[in-house]
């Protein structure tokens, strides 16, 4: 089989960028096709854009705040996001929501993932609506954005059980560790075409994906040891 061609990337940020970092990471290990062409952060100064700028990503800041809708808003970040004319747009810590034509311009080409285990706990502040909960295990989603917030369909989740001691920043800690291993997987898996949607459903290997892959069911362990 002929090597396929890496697939345009475009990240978006507004924070740390450790998940962008796990994405770039990958991407040099072979282990996703993808090519990121540009990070697009909602606010300056973040550490995400000085990760991508060391790995020479072309990065942009579109500042809500300067926009006095969100419509407006979402209008120029999809304008800045088109110019790479990326197959993929990844959120990685994106922290405003999008408005209905932004979402149907990229449905099905839009991935996000979300601190808790969907569809628990849509929405912020998730770890700590995880504790006053009281739940027994918590985690993260990979799922396809569409216009229910937090409400796409999810592709793959990775499971932690909480602990007596647990606040929110060891739940954080142990979460984010397992977001950095199942989100660029599910990347690998729309770069090579493994995993698509349609009508709101996942489809993987060109089956519907009955009920969302968790991480440590998979062949080959995922998971922290
Ligand atoms: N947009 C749509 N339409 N659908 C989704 O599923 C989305 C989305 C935009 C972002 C990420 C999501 C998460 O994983 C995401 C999913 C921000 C908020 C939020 O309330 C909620 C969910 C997510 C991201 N943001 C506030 C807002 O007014 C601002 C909060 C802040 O700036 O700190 O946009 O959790
Ligand atoms: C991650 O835990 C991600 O799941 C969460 O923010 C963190 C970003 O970390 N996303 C949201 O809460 C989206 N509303 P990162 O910037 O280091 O990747």
């Amino acid at each position: 089989m002929s090597k396929q061609s890496p697939l345009p990337i475009v990240v978006l940020i507004s924070g740390n960028g450790s998940n962008l970092q796990a994405i770039i990471d990958a991407i040099h290990s072979g282990d996703i096709t993808g090519e990121i062409k540009a990070v697009i952060s909602n606010r300056a100064g973040v550490y995400g854009l000085e990760r991508a700028q060391r790995h020479g990503i072309p990065v942009e800041v579109i500042d809500h705040t300067q926009f006095d809708s969100r419509e407006k808003f979402d209008a120029e970040l999809m304008q800045r996001i088109e110019v790479y004319k990326p197959e993929l747009v990844v959120l990685a810590g994106f922290m405003r929501i999008l408005t209905d034509n932004f979402i149907r311009h990229f449905e099905g080409r839009m991935l996000n993932i979300h601190p808790s285990l969907l569809p628990n706990f849509r929405g912020l502040n998730t770890h700590q609506r995880a504790l006053d909960a009281g739940v027994d295990y918590h985690g993260c989603s990979v799922h396809f954005v569409t216009s229910k917030l937090d409400g796409g369909p999810v592709i793959i989740q990775s499971k932690i059980s909480v602990l007596d001691n647990d606040d929110v920043e060891s739940l954080t800690t142990r979460v984010v560790h397992q977001e950095h291993i199942i989100y660029p997987l599910a990347v690998s898996w729309y770069c090579t075409g493994r995993i698509k949607m349609n009508n709101n459903q996942v489809y993987m290997d060109n089956k519907p994906l009955m009920q969302a892959i968790m991480a440590d069911e998979l062949p080959i362990k995922v998971t922290a040891k």
